[in-house]
């Protein structure tokens, strides 16, 4: 019987990686991978596990996630190669052209319409229905995917604007649309982003304490439940029904889960890196 794994930022952990899917007897031919995002930096062996995710072809799947697209801009020459993401490896590689190739043409929003999830490296904004979010979704990949994507990473760096209008346009929309995917914690009350604060000051909320059209659903859309990663700090807790949080920081010293889509069982494999420092923000 196949099950679909939802697997949290792994964040170069792939011995980690390797111990969850034992823990299940993971069979590609059967079972499908969605994962969280954050593949890359912080952990040890960042290159060991684009290689791998990209091996299991369509077993796999994955929305980008921060430390994803900082990757794609240090390639460019946009960003500068921070030791502390232990990115070097990766980038020396033979095969690095072959795997930036690849992950940039990855997705930002997985959405199933059968098992009615979607997901996304740091949520869905609540301004959003699931249609507007496809479509935003949609706009990013397509440049990304395109040769002009240098373009892009250049411009997507920024905290404005962090109000959602149709009529945005050009890179401040994609700039919006790139930080609600790949960045978004809080929001304020009315649901504009707050980029800046890891904290919670009383003004700002989760997204996910909004309510959100997509979970809510409406007459002609069932509501859809939302996975996502990022924020570490939550520890996996907290979240409303159908809103689940998977980052649970095993390159910070926590442990990687994985949750069984279809029983809801929740697989974890703590970190195995030595001395690892304190639990960190990102
Ligand atoms: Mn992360």
């Amino acid at each position: 019987m196949m099950s679909t794994y939802l697997i949290g930022d792994v964040h170069g952990c792939f011995d980690e990686l390797m111990a969850l899917l034992v823990q299940v007897s993971f069979n590609p031919a059967h079972d499908r991978l969605w994962f969280t995002g954050d593949l890359v930096a912080r952990g040890p062996a960042s290159l060991e596990v684009l290689r791998y995710v990209r091996s299991l072809g369509p077993a796999a799947q994955m929305v980008l996630g921060n430390h994803d697209l900082h990757l794609l801009a240090v390639y460019a020459g946009i960003s500068r190669n921070k030791p502390k993401d232990r990115l070097n490896d990766l980038l020396n590689a033979r095969d690095v052209n072959t795997l930036i190739n690849w992950l940039r043409r990855q997705p930002v929003m997985l959405v199933d319409n059968d098992l009615k999830l979607v997901m996304a490296h740091a949520g869905v904004t609540p301004q959003w229905d699931l249609e507007t979010a496809q479509l935003c979704a949609r706009e990013v990949e397509a440049i990304l995917s395109s040769d002009s994507y240098p373009l892009f990473l250049d411009a997507m760096y920024g905290d404005m604007p962090n109000h959602w209008s149709p009529e945005l346009s050009g890179l401040p929309r994609l700039r919006f649309s790139t930080n609600v995917f790949t960045r978004m914690r809080y929001c304020f009350s009315g649901g504009q982003l707050d980029m800046i604060c890891k904290e919670a000051p009383s003004l700002l909320k989760p997204w996910f304490y909004l309510p959100s059209p997509v979970v809510e659903g409406n007459a002609e859309t069932p509501g859809y439940a939302i996975a996502f990663g990022h924020w570490a700090s939550l520890e996996g807790k907290g979240t409303p029904d159908n809103i689940y949080a998977l980052d649970t920081g095993c390159c910070w010293g926590g442990e990687l889960t994985m949750l069984r889509w279809e029983d809801k069982q929740v697989f974890t494999q703590p970190s195995l890196a030595q001395g690892v420092a304190a639990v960190g923000a990102e």
